[in-house]
């Protein structure tokens, strides 16, 4: 249908048709990338869960190949849920996964290639011996123990993994360990665990290097002075902590800890959930890839025949601060970029919209340095806004003036504004430090009914002494809009199902909603071209 075809995504990873969720696996194995996926090969709903495979080159353009784990043996019959690949000495690639058994407890099985002089490993081999490990001990949920982590060895040579785990009704890590990454023993402490929440999924676990962009390999040597990231999924959300990973415990500590998981960081503020990342070793850094649900109704999806997207693969490194994790597009994605248009030296007066033209504004990618001409009249910042920061954006959505901001970007606008998404800041006056505030605000972005809209917000920290501009980049991918704000530091994904987009074309804007001026010394907007998503079978 028109539907289906206007609202799938360019240049974000998605197969041909039916269902996906969470990536998986990924990695970087003999030159080439591989993404595995959560996958139900008959429908665009979720079940009969398999996983999906497909490799690149180049982390844009993907060759889809056949299921490479799918239900055929006891203890994955009921779906083969989501797992991380480790690559081994000897250089052997092998995949933990989750797997619902006969009788929908979920236990841990691993896969090996069965051929790994096949550039793309086709075939992945279950031994015998799954599966590995039960959900079987003191304080375990079995119907809530799943989602392995990569492996890594620890200062006794052995292996470790985490699995994601509800431990006497709480969240935890749990920590095993093993000589030959095929017999487990659970340790008797979790790597981390918290009482401030219930199970936790898709955990990952990796080191960085503080105002570092090079990746680091988990298995390797960790260099002096690294911190270590222990992500989480719950609440529908990404988040993550900071901290050190304690030789000696065998623990994670992390550097803070916020009793109300409300104030947890999170690697996305809006439609991100499931994250993995792998250390690239082709190019030497971390790369996160998280999967973006659709946010129209599951009738919609059926029929669309097609269901879940990825957001770009991201190149993910510590601030220099060792609080925030930044996060940039690959690179790669620069290549689809095609008509450019760039502006400079433009000023933004309160109420001003500069129309954004000679581009494809249903595929762009947009990149705008905002610099505040002054800052006092930016308004007092109210702590208690980071409760519920979705809150916040709607009571103080772009047409509220401010003292500094809003200022932004609206994408994929009809002519008359009735259907508009905007991407904007607002810059608050703190103790000592400015507090930014970044929303993506969906509430007017079509005029369908039966769509989840909700205006997704974060706050980050600025310092006006080292820094006057805040810049802006945003990946418009017809029902994707993905933005990063402040050169990585707040990211929000985002899918919107305007109507206009069905009928013709839309329009792209720069505004300015606040007292204050603000200036653009350069706005830079390309078209991006269609990638080869999938579309070959290899
Ligand atoms: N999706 C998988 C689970 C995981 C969840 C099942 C997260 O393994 O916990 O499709 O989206």
């Amino acid at each position: 249908s028109i539907v289906s075809t206007k609202y799938r995504t360019a240049y974000h990873f998605q197969p041909p048709k039916n269902w996906i969720n969470d990536p998986n696996g990924p990695m970087y194995y003999n030159g080439i990338y591989h993404q595995f996926y959560q996958y139900n090969p008959n429908g665009s709903l979720w079940g009969n869960i398999v996983w999906g495979h497909s490799v690149s080159t180049d982390l844009i353009n993907w060759i889809r190949l056949e299921p490479a784990i799918e239900r055929t043996i006891p203890s994955d019959i009921n779906g083969c849920w989501t797992g991380s690949a480790t690559i081994l000495k000897g250089n052997r690639p092998a995949i933990i996964y989750t797997g619902a058994d006969t009788e929908k407890r979920q236990v841990q099985n691993i896969v090996f290639p069965k051929n790994v002089s096949d550039p793309y490993l086709r075939e992945w081999i279950k031994p015998d011996n799954n599966p590995l490990i039960q959900p079987i001990g003191q304080g375990l949920n079995s119907g809530q123990f799943r989602d392995p982590t990569t492996g890594w060895i620890g200062p006794d040579g052995l292996w470790r993994i985490a699995v994601g785990a509800e431990l006497n009704g709480y969240s935890a890590a749990l920590l095993y360990k093993s000589e030959d990454f095929v017999n487990w023993t659970r340790v008797d402490h979790s790597l981390y665990s918290s009482n401030a929440s219930t199970m936790w999924e898709c955990p990952d676990f990796f080191a960085v290097l503080p105002g570092n962009n090079s990746g680091l390999d988990l298995s390797a040597a960790i260099p002096n002075g690294a911190k270590h990231v222990l992500k989480m999924s719950l609440d529908n959300c990404d988040k993550y902590m900071v901290g050190v990973y304690d030789l000696k415990s065998d623990t994670f500590v992390p550097d803070t800890i916020l009793d109300d998981r409300r104030l947890w960081s999170r690697i996305d503020y809006g439609n991100y959930y499931a994250s993995k990342s792998f250390f690239d070793s082709k190019r030497g850094r971390r790369i996160i890839w998280g999967w973006t649900n659709e946010t129209d109704s599951s009738l919609d999806d059926v029929a669309k025949g097609w269901a879940g997207i990825h957001a770009i693969p991201r190149t993910i490194w510590l601030d220099s601060n060792s609080k925030q994790l930044l996060q940039w597009p690959v690179e790669e994605v620069e290549s689809l970029r095609s008509e450019e248009v760039s502006h400079q030296g433009l000023e933004l007066k309160q109420g001003d919209l500069f129309d954004i033209k000679g581009i494809d504004t249903l595929q762009a990618d947009v990149e705008i340095d905002f610099e505040l001409t002054s800052i006092d009249s930016a308004d007092p910042f109210d702590p208690s806004w980071l409760l519920d920061i979705e809150k916040h954006c709607r009571e103080a959505d772009a047409s509220v003036h401010g003292g500094v901001g809003p200022f932004g970007l609206v994408v994929l606008a009809s002519d008359n504004m009735e259907e508009h998404t905007s991407v904007h800041f607002r810059v608050y006056k703190s103790q000592e430090k400015y507090m930014v505030l970044m929303c993506s605000d969906l509430r007017k972005s079509s005029l369908r009914p039966e769509l989840y809209t909700p205006a997704y917000g974060g706050f980050f920290e600025f310092d006006l002494e080292k820094e006057s501009t805040i810049s802006l980049r945003t990946l418009i991918d017809r029902s994707a809009v993905e933005s990063f704000g402040g050169g990585g530091r707040l990211c929000i994904m985002a899918r919107v199902y305007p109507v206009t987009l069905i009928n013709g074309g839309t329009r792209m804007y720069a505004f300015n909603n606040g007292t204050s001026t603000v200036k653009v010394p350069q706005l830079k907007a390309w078209s991006m071209r269609r990638a080869q998503v999938n579309v070959k079978k290899g």
